[in-house]
């Protein structure tokens, strides 16, 4: 039944490829598995995809014109493959671009029954497969450097608490572990003892309430700084860390701003900026698919934002310097985290 519904929209989706092949645009599809709204990491990857099709249509590159529409997936993992794979069977689009570690999954499957299909992952990594270029963050510098902030803002503390949306293999063999070390790094250097990781799973990427609850419970047991990696529920994890004086490392974009004084680091990836990038060198044709590259802070794509006035405003200029003497360090190559 769940085929023949699959089939039947694939032809559908077929037709109406080959009427927008005849208009001879490039067709872009980004394909967003969850929603933008809450998740910065997503509104970065449909704002930057955006930005490179109409500045390519204003004629900065010339060539031929793009369109792009955006789907978004929603949060029922369970019905991503057979959206995604909507997207290709219908041969409507000539890339379809996304984003997240378990991507790779999906797009390895799809991409062998649709082999004219090419893909552009970021935040995601596969390499070898002729269709499919991928660009990983490197996410124990971003974790490691989260966790070190931690540690220096939490000095008396004995926790340091982590609130994720769900596993997944890179948040327990990368973020989690990064986080830790960050953290024990600092207690290590300035002589306090090591940290403990208080670590919770809302259960899904939306639920504030159930981030609230987690983050309440963190604070009233004594833990001062809390990294919430949990989309549009981090907003919870804020309110719980604003009412109870704690502070929040912010991953994925700038996030001072989302709640000042309390919002205490930054460690921004810079998606909007790489999907760009990596959109115009598709439009060029110089996208390198088969390649999976791994970009880390001293490659761009990741940076610890020091240079808010919110930033400023919010930490202690003594421990800043020692944030930024860190990242100086992992920036020289001095401090190599793989
Ligand atoms: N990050 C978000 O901000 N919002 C999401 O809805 C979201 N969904 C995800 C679903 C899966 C299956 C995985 C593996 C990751 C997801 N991420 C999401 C996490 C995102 O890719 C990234 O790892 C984190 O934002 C930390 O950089």
């Amino acid at each position: 039944m769940k085929i023949k519904f699959l089939l039947v929209l694939a032809a559908f989706a077929t037709t109406l490829g080959c009427a927008s092949k005849k208009n001879g645009a490039v067709s872009i599809a980004v394909f967003i598995p969850g929603q933008m709204a809450g998740s910065t990491i997503y509104a970065q990857l449909g704002a930057g995809a955006e930005r490179a099709v109409a500045e390519w249509n204003n004629g900065h590159k010339g060539g031929t014109p793009a369109h792009i529409v955006i789907v978004e997936a929603g949060y029922n993992q369970a019905e991503w493959e057979s959206k995604l794979t909507i997207l290709a069977a219908g041969g409507q689009y000539n890339l379809i671009v996304s984003s997240n570690p378990s991507m790779p999954y999906f797009v390895s499957a799809i991409s062998e029954k649709f082999p004219a299909q090419q893909f552009l992952l970021l935040d995601a990594e596969l390499a070898g497969n002729p269709n499919v270029y991928t660009l990983r963050y490197n996410q124990h510098e971003q974790a490691y450097m989260a966790g070190y902030l931690a540690g220096l803002l939490s000095e008396g503390a004995p926790r340091i608490g982590l609130i994720a949306a769900q596993e997944y293999p890179v948040m327990d063999n990368v973020i989690k572990p990064g986080y830790l070390e960050g953290a024990n790094a600092a207690a290590a250097e300035f002589g306090f003892a090591p940290f403990v990781l208080d670590y919770r799973i809302v259960g899904n990427w939306f639920d504030a309430q159930k981030a609230a609850e987690l983050g309440a419970s963190m604070v009233a047991s004594g833990i001062k700084a809390i990294l919430p990696i949990s989309g549009s529920a981090n907003e919870g994890a804020v309110q719980a860390a604003a009412e109870g004086g704690a502070k929040i490392l912010w991953f994925d974009s700038n996030g001072y701003a989302i709640r000042p004084g309390v919002i205490a680091g930054s460690c921004a990836l810079l998606q909007e900026q790489a999907v760009y990038d990596k959109l115009m060198l598709y439009f060029e044709g110089n996208l390198p698919f088969g390649t999976a590259d791994v970009a880390g802070l001293r490659d761009g794509y990741l940076r610890f934002v020091d240079d808010d006035p919110l930033y400023i405003q919010t930490v202690p200029q003594a421990i800043r310097d020692k944030q930024a003497s860190l990242t100086s360090k992992i920036k020289s190559g001095a401090l190599t985290l793989d």
